[in-house]
């Protein structure tokens, strides 16, 4: 068990379903501290029934604090996380900052628990839309290696914060009220619209979200070979990410294998009844913290691919929850020695 723990970044969307996990899932501390930026600093927020005030993110702040979740602009962790290990605190980071440093490990705890071992004071949490999709390849990948990933995302508002969500909702009403509305976080209208572009250009005609998708594939299976072609997409739904996945893989797995593979794959859930309409959508997945996978079938247009539609809350698979099991794995690890 850490004695001491901190959530940075307290008061944010994902902070505040770290705080939320951290109370369900009675993770053990003896002193817990919650720690933003002046913006938030002072703000009285309650956790397990007792009163709390949101401490200045300093230096400081880190003394005899063991371990911090952060979620966090990548600029302020970049910061932050070396104030916490200069101070011997362990960081599971949820920020973009040092996923791809190579002295840090990025962690799905089903996918590569053992990397999260070998830290140097910081673990880094994946994107959002890599982890769902990691996660739905690790059966195939162990079952059949797989060589090459099409995927095409269908990206939430809630992905851009909560400026996004309310982008969504007052852009939708505008639009139906035929008002002008000026977008907080998107540079194009996402009412009634799709925006092909998340992140900036990056390399080569893709964007910065969709070179993550490539490298943090490529770090988490520890395999630079797997080829990953992107296309990410934001479109008007309030939470959870879907994707179109298309995997070559080295060895044949039929859509009844792959079926079984995906349902006994701790973490994610099937939903597959094409004929019965029945299949996961986002609406239905909000607030939970599995990869729901279905439209499982195989590619007609080549021998080894397999297609199939994954969906998942970005918030909390995506972000929160997969920090907590890093955090929680530590403290298992620790229990273990
Ligand atoms: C989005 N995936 O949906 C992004 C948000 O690197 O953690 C998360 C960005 C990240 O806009």
């Amino acid at each position: 068990m850490f004695d001491s723990i901190a959530i940075v970044g307290a008061t944010g969307a994902v902070g505040t379903l770290i705080r939320q996990m951290l109370e369900e899932r009675n993770f053990p501390y003896e002193k817990i501290t919650f720690l933003a930026s002046e913006r938030s600093a002072g703000t009285k927020i309650t956790f397990k029934g007792e009163d709390h005030t949101v401490e200045l993110l300093r230096p400081e702040a880190f003394e005899g604090i063991d371990l911090a979740i952060g979620s966090t602009p990548d600029p302020v962790a970049a910061e932050f996380c070396p104030w916490a290990v200069e101070r011997n605190c362990i960081v599971v980071d949820e920020s973009g900052y040092w996923r791809m440093d190579p002295k840090v490990p990025l962690v799905v705890p089903e996918i590569n628990p053992d990397a999260a071992l070998n830290h140097q004071g910081i673990i880094a949490s994946p994107n959002c839309s890599t982890t769902q999709m990691v996660l739905a390849m690790k059966p195939l990948h162990d079952a059949g290696i797989i060589r090459r990933v099409i995927v095409s995302t269908y990206q939430a508002t809630s992905g851009a914060g909560v400026q996004g969500q309310e982008d969504l909702v007052a852009g939708s009403r505008a639009f139906l009220e035929n008002e002008d509305y000026k977008y907080q976080v998107f540079a194009h209208p996402i009412a009634f619209n799709l925006i092909p572009q998340i992140g900036s250009a990056k390399h080569e005609g893709y964007t910065s979200e969709e070179m993550k998708m490539v490298f943090e594939t490529q770090k988490i299976f520890g395999d630079d070979s797997i080829q990953v072609c992107p296309t990410c997409v934001r479109v008007p739904v309030e939470n959870c990410h879907s994707e179109s996945i298309l995997v070559e893989t080295e060895k044949k797995i039929t859509a009844a294998e792959a079926r079984e593979l995906f349902a006994a794959t701790p973490g994610i859930k099937v939903i597959d009844n094409l004929a019965a309409g029945e299949y996961p959508m986002p609406a239905d997945c909000s607030g939970d913290d599995a990869v729901f996978i279905g439209r499982i079938r195989e590619d007609l247009s080549c021998d080894n691919g397999l297609a199939f539609w994954c969906v998942s809350d970005n918030l909390r698979k995506g972000a929160a929850t997969n920090a907590v099991q890093i955090a929680e794995l530590l403290v298992r690890s620790q229990a273990a020695v």
